[in-house]
């Protein structure tokens, strides 16, 4: 028979010992037994990795409903903002699910583990960025470095931000001077805030432009304002430059940008093609109103907590008197004495993100998330709100408790999740980290020594909802500063 000959290989081959092989029709049953196994063991096998692939292979993310031209804007319809939105959309869809923005794809992500596979794990794949209405014309196509895509420029760029940084950071006197136009810069700021990177319509539908718009309208008004004071400080500096002396950060970029020109090297030069004169004044841009918008924004959102905590304010100035006292003001090197108020930092930080869906993020190759596939050039949003309030990771997420960020001793900072990522993290991590923290710590440690914040009488506390944007900003409210016994400032309100 032509199917025994294989049967008794097999037989011989599980039983090499055997010396008395089995012959006639009994060896032929079993040579045939032992086939149908091994057809039913491959055929178990087949189905088993067939089923293990369609459940844990590569996969399209769940989908919102998507409609032609429009997508899932239908679905998006909703009096909360994105983040809340988001949030919620995570109870129908999953943790990580997409949705057409128009006809652009975009993925959210709503827990650390994939999150930190996008921003860390595939850092450089997915360290491409969205160009859009708004964010081209605040940065003159992309030339900045918050918003510029991914390139050799770029990085360039952001080498050089980030050793000017270090440079006027810590110990500097810059933090410190008050700037005379910086009242200005505040107001044409907010007119920016109020406008750009915020998927308004225009953003998603680029066709809109050619209608008349009050929102893209102001955002040119305030982009040109601005650039007026850029430039003025550019020519400034480029008058009084000097290859010796390096005032500031535009100095820095000053000479990187005259070194990479008298460079020839093929590296630098090739480099060096990037660095415009746009690109140097969008990245001042870039630092200036990261500089002023993130930390007063977490300024304010730290004094709306504390006046709805005077407990947690007790504390902190309880912890400055024993350990700085009155008679000096708080210094850096105060920061480790001092947990409790770094902890209270930590805590506005998390509970209000300055950037609740941090800045979308674009796959530069086909790539994947966790199991899911992900073409190339889809847009990946970092729910930087859900990661902060998942109540997996967070005990009563949506209660202000520092203490969270502090041992069970009450001595020592820690982080107690990995889904805190106020900053972002990797390739496009925030230059100004270290810079923000010092400048919190400064400012919150001097005006607890010396005040005590409340509401004034007659108004409600001020509201906790913050009105959504490239930054999430709370609301206007009015504070009392009330100075503390033993100090000589004057009683002042403040709004
Ligand atoms: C704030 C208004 C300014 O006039 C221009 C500006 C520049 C850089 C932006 C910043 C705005 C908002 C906060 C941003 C920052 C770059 C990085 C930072 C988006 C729009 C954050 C939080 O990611």
């Amino acid at each position: 028979m032509w199917l025994s000959r294989p049967a008794q290989l097999l037989c011989d081959a599980w039983s090499p010992l055997n010396q008395t092989p089995l012959s006639g029709p009994l060896s032929t049953h079993m040579a045939w037994f032992l086939c149908l196994c091994a057809f039913l063991a491959l055929a178990l096998l087949a189905v088993h990795l067939k089923l293990r692939l369609s459940m844990h292979g590569p996969q399209e993310p769940p989908h919102l409903p998507t409609l032609p031209l429009i997508g899932s804007l239908m679905s998006l319809r909703s009096p909360q903002p994105p983040h809340v939105l988001f949030k919620g959309l995570q109870g129908k869809y999953g943790q990580t699910y997409s949705l057409k923005m128009g006809s652009q794809s975009v993925i959210v992500v709503n827990q650390h583990r994939h999150a930190r596979e996008v921003l860390l794990k595939k850092g450089k794949t997915f360290a491409g960025r969205p160009r859009t209405v708004t964010t081209d014309v605040l940065t003159r196509d992309g030339k900045d470095i918050a918003f510029g895509d991914y390139s050799a420029t770029w990085r360039f760029h952001r080498k050089i931000v980030h050793g000017a940084l270090c440079m006027f950071g810590e110990g500097s006197a810059s933090i410190e001077k008050i700037n005379p136009e910086f009242e200005a810069m505040l107001d044409y700021s907010q007119g920016i805030v109020d406008t750009v990177a915020k998927d308004s319509l225009v953003d998603i539908f680029p066709w809109l432009q050619m209608f008349p718009n009050a929102d893209l309208c102001l955002l040119k008004q305030c982009v040109s304002i601005r650039d007026k004071l850029l430039q003025k400080k550019y020519d400034e500096h480029k008058a009084n430059y000097s290859d010796h002396v390096q005032r500031d950060l535009l100095d820095a970029l000053l000479r990187a940008k005259r070194s990479a020109e008298n460079n020839n090297t093929a590296e630098v030069s090739a480099e060096s093609v990037g660095l415009s004169e746009d690109h140097l004044l969008m990245t001042v841009g870039d630092i200036f109103g990261a500089g002023v918008e993130t930390t007063t924004t977490v300024l304010k959102w730290a004094v709306t907590y504390l006046i709805h905590h005077p407990q947690v304010q007790r504390r902190i100035q309880e912890e400055l008197d024993s350990k700085v006292g009155r008679g000096r003001s708080p210094q850096l090197s105060d920061r480790g004495s001092l947990p409790y108020l770094e902890a209270t930092i930590r805590e506005v930080l998390r509970i209000r993100p300055v950037a609740p869906l941090l800045i979308p993020h674009v796959a530069l190759s086909d790539t994947s998330i966790g199991d899911f596939t992900v073409r190339k050039g889809t847009r990946v949003i970092i729910n930087l709100w859900s990661l902060h309030h998942d109540e997996k990771e967070w005990k009563n997420p949506e209660l202000f408790d520092p203490g969270r960020f502090l041992n069970n001793e009450g001595t020592s900072l820690i982080i107690p999740s990995s889904s805190y990522l106020p900053f972002g993290a990797g390739v496009r991590v925030c230059l100004g980290e270290a810079l923000a923290k010092m400048e919190l710590f400064l400012f919150l440690s001097w005006i607890l020594q010396h005040f005590t914040l409340s509401v004034p009488s007659g108004h409600s506390l001020p509201s906790l909802e913050g009105k959504f944007g490239v930054v999430l900003q709370p609301a206007k409210f009015k504070v009392n500063a009330t100075p503390r016994a033993g100090s000589e400032t004057n009683k002042c309100q403040a709004c």
